[in-house]
């Protein structure tokens, strides 16, 4: 079988070349980096006269060490550090990739054994390159809006075509998106000139603008059209681990038993955004791809960062990260409890919300204002509340949109009060 193609549990055989674009398949592995991977399984006493990586002796750094709440620190003594400096993996640092993969087995436990997974500099690269792998001008492509305005920006560009499948507080809803595929005949997804869509995209947990979260039902009912119609799911989950409730359910990762499903990660909201790191999940031939990619861009995400999380990683195990995580849930659920107390003082007469069940977001439906982005560009800075006007998350902005994002990450109880008891007033005169 060649290696687009890939055989799954179920007998099922994936053709994943049916899904790149001409310019992911035409991706060849670079020379220089089979050589570099060549020369770091080899034994020391090889010579290696090919690399052509500087030499860390001359670099100005020696040595490091973070500090840790509530754990040793992450140190970097002079060989180690030398590492940190140096050029590494495309497809990220092996302990932490392994690390990582432990972890998503225990997570997600998924049924393909021939699931892969490589490091990006944050999930937006992963998301990035997974869309430029799969998406061509004209194809139709499917997802839940409002949604991530940074997901927009990828694929407007590629010049496809995005379809709405409808949404409600609890996300895509399943015969929303077989009422949009009913103009497709499942018979028919494979001929050369079909235009049924191969990707479906979506934030299944605590949605970005909304906040909605899927529950375990939708998506297995999801997954089902997905495999009825032979199309990819893009898992964007960076809100994982804010869930507020347990369980979590379950996600599409776990019942992936066709090799379907791509999946990103972020430890942007638990760990740092600015260290830039996230993951990608998914079937080997893609992740692959994306890899390739990696490899004739960034060549790989920051050697430094990567050892830096990595030591904390190991330093913690699992047991430490999910206790971190606990904590992390605990200061956004106290947070979420704020904002929609708040909202329940200040906003019940003039607008509408559902709390979420995870995430950072609310989203905010104001009564009687068609359009909030000219409320909040001119009006709201005036009386110093700002907010996220809806349509920047629509498929077209340029659509009215009565909604607005806030988010309860950063601001304190005494802020947000402040903020919606400012907003209150805004939507009062705007009202009148
Ligand atoms: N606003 C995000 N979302 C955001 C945001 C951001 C600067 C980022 C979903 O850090 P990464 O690359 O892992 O996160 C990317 C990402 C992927 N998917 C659903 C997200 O919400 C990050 C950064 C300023 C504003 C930002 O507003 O929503």
């Amino acid at each position: 079988m060649d290696a687009s193609k890939m055989q799954s549990p179920t007998g099922k055989t994936m053709n994943y070349a049916r899904f790149l674009t001409a310019v992911s398949a035409a991706r060849k592995p670079s020379p220089i980096r089979i050589l570099t991977e060549l020369q770091q399984r080899s034994p020391p006493s090889l010579i290696s006269l090919a690399g052509g990586s500087p030499n860390p002796d001359t670099f100005p750094f020696l040595s490091a060490s973070i500090q840790v709440k509530n754990g040793p620190p992450v140190t970097f003594d002079e060989t180690s550090m030398k590492r940190a400096l140096q050029y590494s993996a495309s497809n990220g640092i092996p302990e932490l990739v392994k690390w990582m993969k432990d972890l998503q087995r225990s997570l997600h436990n998924t049924p393909n054994p021939q699931t892969d997974m490589c490091v990006t500099t944050g999930s937006q690269e992963g998301l990035c390159k997974v869309f430029e792998m799969l998406v061509n001008p004209g194809d139709n492509v499917l997802l839940d809006a409002p949604t991530y305005s940074g997901t927009l920006a990828t694929l407007q560009p590629l010049g496809c075509n995005l379809v709405n499948v409808s949404s409600d507080e609890h996300g895509m809803i399943p015969e929303a998106l077989k009422e949009v595929l009913s103009r497709w005949c499942p018979s028919e997804v494979h001929k050369p000139d079909s235009r049924a869509p191969r990707v479906l995209y979506t934030i299944p947990n605590g949605g970005n603008p909304t906040g909605a979260s899927m529950s375990e039902q939708r998506k297995r009912d999801v997954y089902q059209l997905a495999r009825q119609y032979d199309m990819l799911i893009i898992e964007d989950d960076p809100y994982y681990f804010l869930q507020f409730d347990k369980p979590w359910a379950p996600t599409f990762l776990s019942m992936d038993v066709d090799g379907r499903v791509i999946r990103t990660d972020s430890f942007s909201k638990i760990l740092s955004s600015g260290l830039r790191l996230g993951f990608v999940t998914g079937p080997k031939p893609l992740v692959d791809r994306v890899v390739l990619h990696i490899q004739a861009s960034t060549m790989h995400t920051s050697s430094f960062t990567q050892l830096m999380v990595s030591q904390l990683l190991h330093n913690w195990g699992e047991q430490g990260f999910l206790q971190h995580i606990e904590g992390v849930i605990e200061f956004y659920r106290k947070q979420r409890d704020a904002m929609i107390s708040s909202a329940d003082k200040w906003l019940k007469d003039v607008a509408e919300w559902h709390a979420p069940k995870a995430g950072m977001f609310l989203w905010i439906k104001l009564k009687g204002i068609a359009d909030t982005q000219q409320l909040i560009q001119e009006k709201a800075l005036e009386k110093e509340v700002l907010l996220v006007p809806g349509g920047v998350f629509m498929i077209d902005s340029s659509e009215p949109c009565p909604y607005v994002r806030a988010a309860f990450s950063l601001s304190t109880p005494e802020q947000m009060d402040e903020a919606f008891r400012r907003l209150s007033l805004l939507i009062k005169e705007a009202q009148s």
